[in-house]
This record gives C-alpha cells, sequence and structure tokens, in this order.
C-alpha cells in the first residue's frame, strides 16, 4: 500500500486525472498489505577513497572493458585531486538522493486503488515505512469517487523513484508472500469455463536457474503452461541453429523440475496428464520485439482452450517488460493502450509487488485475417520504407541487441469514426447500464465501458518470485546497473595456460590449476563487468587489494563494502576437453554471468571456480553457447586475449536488404 499526503488527495480530487506523481514531494510509498512491507536499509557503498588500478609487475595483468560502453564516471580515485576550477570556489555537486515524503495519517482507510506501476494498493497508512511528510489524509476525499476515479493511473512513491530517479527503495515483499499471491491468482476458479493459461517465463541469460522449482506447486493441475525463454536479443549466436539449441536447453530444464510437454495424440490430439502440461515454448525479447508477433498468434490461436492468462516467472526476467510490449500490441483490447497505463519495470529484482492485468481482445476470425493481411504487408517492407522515427528507433535497438522484431497494431482505437467498427465484444447489452448521450462532452480519461469488460478475457502481470541464492541480492544499485546486461553480450575469450587465474569483477573467480595445454575461457557476462587476468601466486593478493575498488569494479566502495560482503568460496571442478572448436561446459557464476571451457581433446582441467558464499555456483553441461569459442577476432599479441567480435544483428519481420542479412557464424 503506498502513503498519500493531504495535499495529493486534495488536488487529485479537483484536478484532471493523473498518469503520473504530480512531482517530487508529493506521492507515496508503497506496501502489498499494512504492516506486510518492509525497509531495507538501502546498501549505498560508503566512501571510501579509491586508487587507480594497479600496474602489477610480470606483465601478467590484464583488464579487459569495453570501452565503448563506459559507465557512470565513479568517485575520482584519491592521489589524483580534481581540476581546481576557474574563477570564484565551487563545491562540488554531489548527486542528489530523492527524499521520501509525505506524511503519514494511519486514520486515513486505504484508498482501494491500485498503484498503476506495481499494482501495490495507494494508502496514506503505515507510519514510519518511509520517513516525514507535509500532510494529512483526506478521508472524504478517500471515499469520493471522484478521488477514487481521480487516483486511476497514478503511481507510488517507489515507481517514481525507481522510473525517474532509478532510486530504488528495498520494499521487500517475502518469497512466501509473492508465492501465496500467485499460487492465489493460478488457482482462482475458472473463469468461462475454462482454466487460466499460465504464460511462464525465463531469463534466458539465467538458466537454469530463473526457472523456479516452485511452480509445479504453485500451477493447478489443469491448467496450460506456455514457456517462454525471454532476454534471447542478449546472446550472440555462435552456431547457425542456436535457438534451436535454447528451446531445448529450455525444455530440459523445465523437465528437471517437473514441468513436462504435453504428448502429441494421434489425430492430432494432445494428451497430458497433470504435469504434462507445457504446451509450447517460444524464445522472445520482450524488449526489442523478436518473437513476439508470433507469440501473439500462437495466444489468439489458443483462445478456446484458455480463460485468463497469467504471466509468472522469477523477478527480473522481464514479465512487466512483455506486459508494456503487449499493451501496445494486437493482443490487448484496442482501447487499452490509453486506458491501461504501462508497468514500472527496472533492473531491480522485486519491481511489481501485485497484480497487473489489461483486457484481451476477442481474436474473431475477421480481426485474425485482418492481422495476417498487416503481418504480410509489414514483412514486404524495407528498412528504408519504414518511417524516419521508426528507423531511428531500430538503429537504437540494433546497438542494444542481436535480434530484434517489429510488433505493430492492426486494431488501432480510432479517433473520430467515420465507420462504425463492429466489434463483437460491445454486442452484449447491459440492462442496468443506460447508454449516456453528451453532445458536448467533456474532453476526460478514456476509461473502458461496462459492455467491454463484462466477459473479457484478462493478462495478468504479476509479482517475480524471489531468486534464492542470487548475488544480485547481495548488490547496491549501482552495482546491479553494472552486473546486468543491457547490451548485447560480446563475449571475451582468453587463452589460459595452467597456473593462470580469470576475474569476473569481484564477483567470481576461477583458477586454471591444472591441465596438460592451455584452455579457452570465453566470458559471457555484462560488458560493463572487468575481467582481469592473472596468475595463481598473485590471485590473492588481487583480490584483498582490488576488491571493491576501480580494478575489479563490482562491488564498489572500497574496503568498507567489501567488510560486508560475503567472501569468495571456493568449488573443485574437473572437465575433459573435447576438442578446440566446442566448449566443455559453462561454470555459471550466478547471476552475474558464465565463463564457457574450451580445451584440447581429452585434456583432463583441474579447475577451482569461485563466487560470494551464500551464491550459487554451477556447472552447465552441455553448455549453452558451446561454439562460443569461434567468437573472437584475433590474438592481441602479448596477451591472454583476443580482440572482440560482435555479429551484426538481425531484424525479423523485415524484408532482407544489404544490413540486414542472417548471417551465418
Ligand atoms: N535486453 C533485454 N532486457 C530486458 C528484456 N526484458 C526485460 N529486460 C530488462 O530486464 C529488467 C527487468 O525487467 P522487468 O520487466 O522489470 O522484470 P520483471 O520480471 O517484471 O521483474 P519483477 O517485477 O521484479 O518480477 C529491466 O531492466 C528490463 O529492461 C529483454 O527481452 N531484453
Ligand atoms: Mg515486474
Amino acid at each position: 500500500m503506498h502513503r498519500l499526503s493531504r495535499a495529493l488527495l486534495g488536488a487529485l480530487a479537483r484536478a484532471p486525472p493523473l498518469r503520473q506523481p504530480p512531482g517530487p514531494g508529493r506521492f507515496l510509498p508503497a506496501a502489498l498489505r499494512p504492516g506486510g512491507l518492509s525497509t531495507r536499509p538501502r546498501r549505498e557503498p560508503p566512501a571510501a577513497p579509491q586508487r587507480p588500478a594497479a600496474q602489477e609487475p610480470g606483465g601478467e595483468e590484464e583488464q579487459f572493458v569495453f570501452p565503448e560502453y563506459v559507465p557512470e564516471p565513479g568517485p575520482a580515485p584519491a592521489g589524483e585531486p580534481p581540476a581546481a576550477p576557474s574563477g570564484p570556489e565551487r563545491r562540488p555537486r554531489e548527486k542528489r538522493q530523492h527524499r521520501v515524503t509525505g506524511r503519514p495519517d494511519p486514520s486515513v482507510p486505504p484508498s482501494g486503488v491500485s498503484c498503476s506501476g506495481c499494482g501495490a494498493e495507494l494508502h496514506c497508512r503505515d507510519p514510519g515505512v518511509l520517513g516525514g511528510s507535509e500532510g494529512l489524509g483526506v478521508q472524504g476525499a478517500l471515499g469520493s469517487s471522484e478521488a477514487h476515479r481521480a487516483l486511476q493511473g497514478v503511481v507510488c512513491q517507489r515507481c517514481w523513484l525507481l522510473v525517474h530517479h532509478q532510486q530504488a527503495l528495498h520494499m521487500q515483499v517475502s518469497r512466501e508472500q509473492y508465492r501465496n499471491l500467485v499460487s492465489a491468482a493460478l488457482r482462482s476458479p475458472p473463469r468461462h469455463g475454462r482454466r487460466p493459461l499460465v504464460l511462464y517465463m525465463v531469463d534466458m541469460l539465467d538458466l537454469p536457474d530463473s526457472v523456479l522449482q516452485d511452480l509445479p506447486q504453485l500451477v493447478d493441475a489443469g491448467s496450460n503452461i506456455l514457456v517462454v525463454g525471454n532476454k534471447v536479443d542478449l546472446l550472440p549466436g555462435d552456431s547457425p541453429d542456436y535457438l534451436n539449441r535454447f528451446r531445448k536447453q529450455l525444455l530440459r530444464s523445465c523437465a528437471r523440475v517437473g514441468i513436462l510437454p504435453a504428448v502429441q495424440g494421434t489425430g492430432g490430439q494432445v494428451g497430458r496428464t497433470a504435469s504434462q502440461n507445457l504446451v509450447d515454448v517460444h524464445l522472445i525479447s520482450a524488449k526489442t520485439g523478436y518473437g513476439v508477433e508470433e507469440l501473439i498468434s500462437k495466444l489468439q490461436h489458443s483462445w478456446k482452450c484458455n480463460g485468463d492468462v497469467y504471466l509468472v516467472g522469477a523477478t527480473n526476467s522481464g514479465k512487466s517488460t512483455l506486459f508494456n510490449t503487449l499493451l501496445q500490441s494486437d493482443y490487448c483490447k484496442s482501447k487499452a493502450p490509453e486506458v491501461i497505463n504501462r508497468a514500472t519495470i527496472s533492473p531491480w529484482p522485486g519491481t511489481t509487488l501485485n497484480l497487473l492485468k489489461f483486457p484481451i481482445i476477442n481474436p474473431t476470425s475477421d480481426r485474425l485475417f485482418r492481422r495476417q493481411e498487416r503481418l504480410k504487408a509489414d514483412a514486404e517492407k524495407t528498412e528504408e520504407q519504414l518511417s524516419d522515427d521508426e528507423q531511428k528507433y531500430l538503429k537504437c535497438l540494433k546497438k542494444q541487441g542481436y535480434l530484434i522484431g517489429r510488433v505493430g497494431r492492426t486494431f488501432q482505437q480510432q479517433k473520430s469514426k467515420a465507420v462504425i467498427d463492429f466489434d463483437p465484444d460491445e454486442l452484449s447489452f447491459n440492462m442496468e447500464e443506460e447508454p449516456v448521450f453528451s453532445s458536448n462532452k467533456p474532453k476526460e480519461r478514456v476509461e473502458f465501458t461496462y459492455n467491454e469488460l463484462k466477459d473479457a478475457r484478462w493478462f495478468f502481470d504479476t509479482p517475480g518470485i524471489v531468486k534464492e541464492n542470487c548475488v544480485l541480492n547481495l548488490l547496491t544499485e549501482k552495482e546491479v546497473k553494472l552486473v546486468l546486461p543491457t547490451h548485447a553480450i560480446v563475449p571475451r575469450t582468453f587463452v589460459l595456460k595452467p597456473g593462470m587465474v580469470l576475474f569476473l569483477g569481484a564477483l567470481g573467480r576461477i583458477d586454471y590449476v591444472q591441465g596438460a595445454k592451455s584452455s579457452w575461457f570465453s566470458v559471457v557476462a555484462s560488458n560493463l563487468l572487468p575481467v582481469h587476468v592473472t596468475t595463481l601466486e598473485k590471485a590473492d593478493s588481487i583480490y584483498q587489494k582490488h576488491a571493491g575498488k576501480t580494478l575489479l569494479k563490482v562491488p564498489m566502495g572500497g574496503e568498507e563494502r567489501m567488510k560486508e560482503f560475503p567472501p569468495l568460496i571456493p568449488q573443485e571442478i574437473t572437465l575433459e576437453g573435447i576438442g578446440t572448436l566446442e566448449a566443455v561446459a559453462d561454470i555459471k557464476l550466478s547471476s552475474a554471468g558464465w565463463v564457457a571451457v574450451t580445451a584440447h581433446l581429452e585434456d583432463k582441467l583441474q579447475l577451482r571456480a569461485y563466487t560470494p558464499e551464500g551464491t550459487t555456483l554451477m556447472i552447465r553441461k552441455p553448455p549453452l553457447l558451446p561454439h562460443i569459442v569461434g567468437i573472437k577476432g584475433n590474438r592481441i599479441r602479448r596477451s591472454a586475449s583476443y580482440r572482440t567480435k560482435k555479429p551484426p544483428p538481425l531484424v525479423e519481420n523485415l524484408k532482407a536488404n544489404g544490413t540486414n542479412k542472417k548471417k551465418c557464424i
């Protein structure tokens, strides 16, 4: 629930509906249930003095970050005083933390209205959760229907800070609460005589950790599950059939937790038992739109088999991003983009706190036909035929991802209708709802009519289930931003001799303890997370000296930060090489990324891999990108590293031209 100040409530009752809070200092904190939410003190890295990366003697030290992906400048290194400003003395400007504002008033009942960004109920109760404020709640205003209406579309203080100031209020709802909420939703009685369809989203960068053990227990036996592997835009293709391989790996990971495919019987019949309810697997990018049109077609064709649709999955897998993409597509009712606000998305796990929903359009045969025609026409276009805005947008996406899709709309809401559109959803007439005709209608927020929603089926975004033993749970906001890849991952390959060590920031370390020959270590992680190569003798002192500082970058905050950060814990690994063209396994360093190991045939490798205590390190066999060692440039002289190579992006649903030819790697 969220806090409301009197000023806000008063203003809302008078003002036209708001889609955003009126500004800093006027909006609302949140909680899922009164008292059900706690604030974790923000893990702000202490301002410890930082030194420039020490140049280690011996020439074995190598650090690799990409100059083209330069993050926010960190604090100036100690010993290098900032350039003195000329003229009158100026105070250095610090990045301001936005204060949480609004005075609590426990006497005001909860509003009954949800934050349109995260789904939590807006409120002005729960004193002390988030600090000082300026006014008291207005009971009358909360009770009045105008105020209730005015609150539609308002976002809470937490969402505002997340979106506009990239500041995360660590409000945690327990894993148990998420589970209960999602389970209650999924087990709600069938609507329209049909069980819900579960759209199960899995983050492909975090396979198999993002496939939750809990799901089979949360889902009702009769529900169909459609698995969606998200964020495929970030991974480079290592062979022509790499997406098929992803699909198989995803199926295997699902099977391991008991989600099994429905069996295809004779005559096209789908037979299934309680656990055989996986109906399909789709690979998409909720952000760039890759695979989304295909997913929509699949959902529309299964309209008759399912009721409401629930999007579930681990935190941060991209559920709300898909919710927003579908809200601008043929999947929702044509009015929905105007009526329903976009969900808040953020890189911090646990953004969505309650259910968010939009009504799904009924895919009548006429609509399906029109949609097919639109898709056909779109697929005939070349990039040059797109509007300037679309070209710009595509250009931007191409920098960010390898796979891009265009999501269009066939059923746009007509502003002034010359021809009346036939909408079967509106045919159902309700006697209680008298049509109101007004010649001079005041401009107001668009809303659905009762009839439009009476028999609607809904698409729900749900809160993510918190991943246990995930390194992201240990990180600050700034650190999360560096660790979670936002741009296409450029693989970094290093050839290491036995006795060498590879650091991935200060979050992971791999020692090549023993082996007959050199082996290749390909890092698949955020381009902003530095890789440092050193020797076994120096590795411990490097970690002691540089963890928390510039060289290893994450965690950040110097010795103070490292005092509270869990130590790296080793795990012994034995691998046997299968040839120099194919990786034998991925060493997955929790959610920080992984290292694919490629070794000479039958070479026996003794490795020791480390991750922070309490986080999961796993050996993934077979690897997700077995041929990744092939995606590299020339060896850099007198160095363990190769130049990086970025495969070209591919835009689907667009006629190939010079820049959009699928290249096989
Ligand atoms: N590159 C890329 N990034 C994505 C994609 N989908 C989501 N993201 C990013 O992943 C982060 C998390 O996205 P959200 O949509 O908030 O994830 P969520 O599953 O709703 O998370 P919770 O609400 O915490 O459960 C954001 O930074 C998104 O920009 C994708 O397909 N590709
Ligand atoms: Mg979300």
